[in-house]
């Protein structure tokens, strides 16, 4: 039996997860699409999908089983109160939400229901690399992590939807992610520094260095650029005690030409993260047709909406930390990752 799921944006991640949940996994079904731009809704419905009018139509809808939430940011928070009120599964794209309050409205609905029904679109904790760096850093063979760096490299960004609060609350979260996975650990204090901007910005502040300090010390270099031009390069490297971690070069097939001999880099993150893609909803599947979530949690959305927020306030200089609330039981444990 498939899993009978409506998505709701069918932008950009919308229209590549439409493709994938149609044509790459199995035991799954699109039976409906919805966006405020109801033409671009019609195009992306896979054959047999209807097109609803609204998000809440959708939802409400008993065709559907679970939902997959590819809207914007400040549309999250709505979409997904109405599906934790309707019991329904949620796949939801970061960022969670775009403010503390926000998410911490999301968190008490989910707790209040008693069962977790959000998975987050953290898709880096999926990629085979990332998981393969996280096993030696859990080992413990080379000795305490002790600096992170993280390299986080837009060719570019959409001019006019992408805003300036974006490189903060929308890319930097998934450095903060992959840091409070990799480590095992939660984001204390951020600081921020902006240099020099790049002429190919506009009015971004476009490179951002961050500094994210971890409860254990361990401190996380973060260069957020998303006007770089080459490609879309994502980085990492863990200096631990004894040696150190870092991901691989992506294999890619080698060009010769009168250039001389290049190795091809990806042109986004579709191309990039494809399989970490495919994992997670893989993944994403099991536990919705049981009516349940894991993965990346909407405390995980919680933690990493903090570190933006705490960002986007040292921009203008200084040390800005970070309180979490007591993290509730159906999280688990004080500082355990899922996935
Ligand atoms: P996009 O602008 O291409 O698409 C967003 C779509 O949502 C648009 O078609 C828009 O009309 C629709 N929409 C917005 N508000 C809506 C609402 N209230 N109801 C219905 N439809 C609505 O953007 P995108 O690049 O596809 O990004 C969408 C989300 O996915 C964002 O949260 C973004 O951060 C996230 N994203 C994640 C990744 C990743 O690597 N995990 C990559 C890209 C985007
Ligand atoms: C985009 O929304 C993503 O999530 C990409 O993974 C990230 O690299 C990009 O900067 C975001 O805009």
């Amino acid at each position: 039996m498939s899993l009978k799921v409506g998505i709701i944006g069918t932008g950009m991640i919308g229209q590549d997860h439409i493709r994938r949940l149609t044509k790459v996994l199995s035991g799954v079904e699109v039976v409906g699409v919805t966006d405020i731009d109801q033409a671009r809704a019609a195009a992306a419905a896979p054959e047999v999908a209807e097109v609803f009018a609204t998000p809440t139509a959708l939802i409400s809808s008993e065709k559907v089983q679970a939902v997959v939430i590819c809207s914007w940011g400040p549309a999250h928070e709505e979409q997904l109160l109405t599906c934790i009120a309707a019991g329904k599964p949620v796949f939801c794209e970061k960022p969670l939400v775009t403010s503390e309050a926000a998410a911490l409205r999301v968190m008490e609905a989910e707790v209040a229901f008693g069962r977790r029904l959000v998975q987050v679109g953290f898709m880096r904790r999926f990629d085979a690399d990332y998981r393969r760096l996280k096993a030696v850093i859990d080992s413990g063979r080379l000795g305490a992590p002790l600096l992170f760096h993280s390299v986080h490299r837009n060719a570019s960004v959409p001019e006019g939807l992408y805003t300036s609060e974006m490189p903060l609350n929308d890319t930097l979260v998934h450095d903060a992610d992959i840091a409070r996975w990799l480590l095992s650990d939660e984001v204390t204090g951020v600081e921020v520094r902006v240099p020099r901007r790049s002429s190919r910005g506009g009015e971004l502040r476009d490179p951002i260095f961050v500094l994210l300090h971890m409860a254990s010390g361990v401190l996380v270099d973060v260069e957020i650029s998303v006007n770089i031009a080459y490609g879309y390069d994502i980085r990492g490297e863990v200096s631990c005690e004894t040696g150190v971690a870092a991901l691989p070069n992506r294999p890619a097939t080698l060009i010769s030409d009168s250039n001389g001999i290049r190795q091809a880099i990806p042109e986004d993150w579709r191309e990039r993260f494809i399989e970490a893609y495919d994992q997670e909803f893989r993944e994403w599947l099991v536990a919705a047709a049981a009516g349940t979530a894991t993965g990346p949690s909407t405390w995980d959305g919680y933690a990493a909406t903090l570190v933006a927020d705490a960002a986007l306030r040292a921009v203008s200089g200084g040390f800005e930390s970070i309180n979490l609330i007591a993290k509730p039981s159906l999280y688990g444990p004080p500082t355990a990752m899922a996935a």
